[in-house]
This record gives structure tokens, sequence and C-alpha cells, in this order.
């Protein structure tokens, strides 16, 4: 018999295929039971499932559930309907359905499985996933139940349409011929425009597959919705919402200077067209209908769409705004009891996204959520067609539409001004030196042999989507796709401890050295520009110490492997145990994605490096058990424990400088600013992990 783990890894598979029939690779077979059927099987569905029974290698008994739940709201969803948590009608529907999941005691794993088995047989199938992960991640007796990697199960959010009419020849193909090669059917690296658009230029970022599975996986982490209070109360996570996106702003911006464009135009009148247009050629499996694009020049409409639970106006909008323009400027939160409470930026991410922290939600609305759902419903603001939201108003795929930069540009600037607000004190000079320790010298030293030039260029990977796609046989389906790499590379810091031994936090940024009209920036605009590159806790001995580290061990990164998990082909070893627990883990930043592209000359960067004064820094953290796999605390925090560092995330550069104009006026004697080029060299190098194809 499977061991319980395992049949709950098996409800990912195929989602759109019945459960009556056989699951994964060895051919599992729920046995199902009368309450297990749903409407489409409930005249002949045990017949059919005992059918598939004679051909299975295991069967997994079921248990018979004690109550079964109504799902009144969760029910309403259309199997073949698209689902967004950013919809308020759906996110009642998640919280019903993840209330029933975490309602079923702990370490009762059959009777979890039999609710599992009867919520994936009674409801659409991305609603399922959703509310399926957000509880395996959440209970702590499913923990190590590995969560599908989400562009495994929905592979048509991540690629191209026209892969699938080619899957299925491929799947066709090989079915008759078992041993016939699997050649990898080819994403074509400009697909969704031409260079008539400027905006393409950045389609390499916008469309990475892993940068899009980084955002639907820290969405996942955290939730802004829940019943449970204690799903969505992480430590910081108001905070981190911030932070997170902030560092997508200035990560797009520095790849927009480097291909020629200027920053990002904040999105801040709300009725103004917008002329930036996206046509993602993305078709939906479960709805069989292509995802709508967005004209340029098209605008925000109020919405009036009942079903969704959407009936909200521009001039909501805009209230909201000014709302909560008010709290930045005054520094003070309005609660619903008319009293007033300070402003920090914890609160206000929770007001802005907003999370169900939100001190005030009717006073404060819901505007960024909200902005996701008026661009994405440009098309049809009221219904008249019965079509489904774009792009932008999903958290898999929002990510590739050039005005979710411009939206969280304006989210950002909100954010900003807090921070630049007479309400956030500068930081001091003791907030800042780290008496006693001096850097002497930094340096990047990479696998090219070269000092102080990092190398980037492209490379093709070959992912299997075979798990996501219900028509083929059970063989790989292998997709290649380009993507941006860099070599490897490691930092030097040469420090001198002229105190006593102790401990410092290195925190390592990067940012591009002019501005779009190629002039030096002045600190107060640099300081949103600088990306986090890593930060770690180093012992420091008295005297001499040299520091190295590898741009693998970065904290805000996952490896390749992890961040693709079962996709990535790795030979003959498609599953690893020892990736098992990547659930909290497989939040992080793509690895692939550290380094900026840099251009074909070379595009120099400012390398900042700080050793701050580790009495500030700590926060008092239980020793958590050891993971398999790598955590990127930076964007992800860490499961069940406080966010890593005390100071403010973003520190030193969350915030304006008191007196340093420029980045040169503000390094002080443990901090040092290098020079460094980023060259992207215009080759495309195949993933030696690709498996081998004649
Ligand atoms: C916002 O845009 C609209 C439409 O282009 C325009 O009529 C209006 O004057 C703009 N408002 C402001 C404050 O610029
Ligand atoms: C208003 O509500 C806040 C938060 O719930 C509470 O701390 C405060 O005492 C209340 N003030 C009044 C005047 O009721
Ligand atoms: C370290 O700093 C001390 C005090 O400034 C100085 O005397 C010493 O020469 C320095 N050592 C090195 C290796 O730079
Ligand atoms: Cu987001």
């Amino acid at each position: 018999m499977a061991n319980v783990v395992d049949s709950f890894a098996l409800l990912f598979d195929r989602p759109n295929e019945p459960m009556v029939s056989l699951k994964g690779d060895r051919k599992a077979l729920f046995q199902l039971t009368d309450q297990h059927l749903g409407d489409q099987y409930k005249s002949n569905g045990i017949e059919i499932n005992n059918r598939f029974g004679e051909e299975a290698t295991e069967v997994i008994p079921l248990k018979e559930l004690r109550k079964i739940p109504e799902f009144k709201k969760a029910r309403q969803l259309p199997t073949d309907s698209e689902f967004s948590i950013l919809l308020p009608a759906h996110q009642e529907m998640a919280d019903e359905v993840i209330d029933e999941l975490l309602a079923v005691p702990e370490n009762q794993l059959q009777d979890l499985l039999s609710m599992c088995v009867y919520a994936r047989v009674n409801l659409n199938p991305q609603l399922f996933n959703y509310c399926y992960s957000l509880a395996l991640m959440h209970r702590p007796d499913t923990r190590n139940v590995p969560i599908q990697n989400f562009a495994e199960t929905f592979p048509s959010k991540f690629v191209d349409s026209q892969v699938f009419s080619q899957a299925r020849e491929t799947a066709r193909v090989a079915a008759r011929a078992a041993d016939a090669p699997r050649i990898p059917i080819i994403i074509p690296r400009d697909y969704t425009a031409t260079d008539l658009d400027i905006e393409h230029r950045l389609a390499y970022f916008r469309e990475d597959i892993g940068i899009n599975l980084h955002h639907w996986h820290w969405h996942l982490v955290y939730p802004f919705t829940s019943n449970q209070r204690e799903i969505v109360a992480k430590d910081r996570r108001g905070e981190l919402f911030f932070y997170m996106h902030q560092q997508v702003i200035a990560r797009y911006n520095g790849e927009r200077l480097a291909n020629s464009l200027a920053r990002v135009k904040k999105f801040s009148n709300f009725s103004e067209p917008i002329p930036e247009a996206y046509f993602p050629k993305l078709d939906s499996l479960t709805t069989s209908r292509g995802w709508p694009p967005r004209q340029a020049n098209m605008r925000w409409y109020d919405l009036n769409r009942p079903v969704d639970g959407l009936v909200v106006t521009l001039a909501d909008m805009n209230r909201w705004r000014r709302n909560i323009e008010e709290a930045i400027s005054t520094g003070l939160i309005r609660l619903p009891n008319g009293s007033t409470q300070p402003l920090d930026i914890d609160t206000l991410g929770n007001i802005v996204e907003p999370s169900i922290l939100s001190p005030n939600r009717e006073y404060y609305g819901s505007l960024h959520n909200n902005g996701h759902s008026f661009a994405g419903y440009m098309h049809d603001p009221t219904n008249r067609y019965l079509e489904s939201f774009n792009v932008i108003a999903d958290e898999a795929t929002n990510m590739r539409d050039p005005f979710f930069y411009r939206w969280h540009a304006f989210i950002d600037d909100l954010f900003q001004r807090f921070k630049e607000s007479p309400n956030v004190r500068p930081y001091t000079r003791s907030e800042l030196e780290n008496p006693g320790v001096q850097i002497s010298s930094v340096r990047v030293e990479s696998a090219t042999g070269e000092t102080n030039t990092l190398s980037t260029y492209w490379m093709q990977s070959d992912v299997d989507l075979s798990r996501g796609l219900d028509f083929s046989d059970r063989g790989p389906v292998y997709v290649r796709f380009t993507h941006l790499n860099h070599r490897p590379f490691q930092y030097v810091i040469d420090v001198n401890n002229t105190g006593s031994a102790r401990r410092s936090t290195v925190r390592i940024f990067m940012a591009p050295k002019f501005d779009e009209r190629n002039l030096p920036w002045i600190l107060s605009d640099q300081r949103k520009m600088f990306i986090e590159m890593d930060r770690f806790v180093v012992p420091l001995k008295a005297g001499k110490n040299t520091i190295t580290r590898k741009s693998t061990q970065s904290i805000l990164t996952i490896p390749f492997e992890q961040t693709f998990r079962d996709l990535s082909a790795q030979a003959g070893n498609a599953r690893a145990p020892g990736l098992a627990s990547f659930n909290f883990c497989g939040c992080g930043w793509p690895q692939h994605m550290l380094v900026p592209r840099g251009t074909l000359p070379g595009m120099p960067y400012d390398l900042f490096v700080m050793l701050s004064n580790y009495e500030l820094d700590s926060v008092n953290n239980p020793d958590g058990s050891e993971m398999s796999c790598v955590e990127a605390s930076s964007f992800c925090g860490l499961k069940d424990r406080l966010y890593p560092d005390r100071r403010s995330m973003g520190y030193p550069f969350d915030r304006p400088s008191s007196s340093a104009p420029s980045i040169q006026d503000f390094i002080l004697p443990n901090m040092a600013l290098v020079d460094v080029t980023i060259r992207l060299q215009n080759v495309t190098e195949q993933n030696p992990r690709n498996p081998k194809t004649q």
C-alpha cells in the first residue's frame, strides 16, 4: 500500500482528469465510495472505478466522511472557470474550503485524505489546487507532502499555447513507439510580440517561468485572506509585501535601463488610458479559452460584476487612495471606533494590499488588489460578454504584463512616501556604523577568471510538462525554453576588526551607476534602485579577516532545481527525495535571475557592501529544524520563525539619508563601494541537466 504522503501527492496529478481513473506514474487507484463520486459519476462511478482497478498497481482505500462539507459558495464556481484569489467572490470560496481542510483533526490523515478527495471531486480544479496547497503547507501533519510545482499542474499559465498541440503530437508518437526519442518542444524566445513594441525588450524578465513561479509561490506562503488568522498573521508580512514588490520594481527598473528604457512610470491617474498593451498568447487547458489580451490605450471602468464579488467604482479607488495618503502624511491610522494609532510600515503593507490584518477595511478599502481587478477586467467591466479576467488578475501570470510594473510602481511610491515622511526618522550614524570594523577591500571573482566583471548569458533548459497534460500518455513531454543565466562568482571581502571577536551581518547590494540620462544618481533616487544580492552573518576574529561568499549561497535565491523541482530534467532522478520539504523554500527568487542582464559592452554597477552591527541586527529566533532545501529568507522569511533580521527591510537603503547627497558620501568605514561591470555574452548554451536527446 502506498504511504499516505504519496497518496496526498497524487491529488495534484492531472487536475482535469476525474478521480475515478488511475493516478500517477505508478498507476494508483483511489478506491472511491459513494460519497466521492461527484455529480458527473454518480450513476456509474463505482463501476468505472472498479474497472480501472483491474489495471492498478496499487489501491488506496478511502474512509467514509463523518460529515459531508457543504461548500455552499465554493461549489458555485464552474469546473471550467478560471480562479483567482484576487476576486472577492473567489476569496470567500477559498476561505470556506480551507476552513474544512484545516478543521480535520491533526494526524487523522486518512480522514484528511478522504476530505481532500471529496473536495477535488466536487470543486473547480484551480480552486481546489489553491486551497489544497495552502492547507498542506499550513497543517503541521502534512508538511512533508510535496506541493507539486504549479507550472507542472497548470502548464498553460506558463508557456505558449502553441506548445500544447505539439505536445499532443509528441505524446501520440510516443504512445506508438515507446523508444522513440523525446524531442523537446521549443518555446521561441520572442513569441508574444516583435521589437516594434519597445516594452517587449523586457519579455525575458516578465515572461520568465521561474519569476512567475516565484510570485505565485510567494502569495501562497503569504495569503492575505483566511478565516484562520494565524495563517495570515506571519511575522512582518505587511512589510514583506512592500519589500518583495519594491525589490521586484528595482530589479525591473535596472533591466529597463540596460534596455535603453527609462524607469517604469507609475500608474497614478486612474482615469488615464494605458498605452502599454499585452497579448499573452496563453491558452487555458481548464477553460479551453485563451486569456483575453489587453489592447493599447484601454482604460479602467467601474466594475459591476456581482458574480466575482466586484462592485467597485473608480470613485471608491480614489477615496481609498486619499484615505491612505492621509494616513501617510499624518502618520496616523483611523480605527473603526474613531480613535487613531501610529502608522508603521508593516501596518501600511496590510492596509494597502490589503490583508485581513488591515485595521480598518471600511475606510482604507482594497486598493492594490482591486487595481489588479480593474486592470484585469478592462475588456468586460460589467460581465456583458461573460469574459474572464486577463493575466494581470492572476498571481501566477500577472508579472508577464507590463502593466503589473506600472501598478506596482504606484503602490511602491505610496510606501516610499511613507519612508520619506517626517514620521520615519533617517538613520543616525550610530545605526549605520560598526565601530572597530573596517572593510579594507572588496572584489568579485568570476568563474570566467575576471575580477569585478559579472557575465550573463542565455541558457536553454528542458522541463517536463507531462503531469499537467491530461491527454498525454505517462511518458515525459519536454519543453525547451530560453532564460537568462550568469556565470557563478564569489565575493571576497577583507575586513580589519580592531576590536574583539564578534559577529556581523554582511549586506550586499547593487545598483546601476548611472540613470537613464547617463548621469550619476543622487542618492535619494539611487537608493530605490539598489537590489539586494545577499545578506548573511559572519564571525569576525580580532584582526584581519577574509570573507568569501559564493553567488549560489545568496539568501535571495533558490537553485534552479528547486525552482523547477519535479519539472527539471534530472537525469534519471526525477523526484530526488532531498527536495521533499521545499513547500516553504520553493518561494525564493530563481537563482538564474540573481544577476541583472547588463549590456553587451558592459553596464557599470555600484556594488555596495556593509558589515553592520550585529547587536542591532539579531533576532531571538529559536533554532529551527534543519531544512533539506535552501531557504530563501530575504523575500520569503523563515517558516514559523521571525524574519531573520531586526532592521527594517531594505536597510540601509529603505529610507532617505539625512546627510549624504550621493552614495559616495554615504560610505562609512564598515562599508565599501566597488565598481563592477555586468556584461551580457550573446551566446545561448544548453543546460547541462537537459536530458540527452539524440
Ligand atoms: C487624468 O486623466 C484624465 C483622462 O486622460 C484627464 O482628463 C484628467 O485631467 C487627468 N487628471 C489629472 C489630475 O491629471
Ligand atoms: C478603539 O479601538 C482600539 C482597537 O480595537 C482600542 O484599542 C481602543 O481602546 C478603542 N478606543 C475607544 C475610544 O473605544
Ligand atoms: C587594522 O587597523 C589598525 C587600526 O587602525 C591598524 O593599526 C592596522 O595596521 C590594520 N591592519 C591591517 C591588516 O590593515
Ligand atoms: Cu504580488
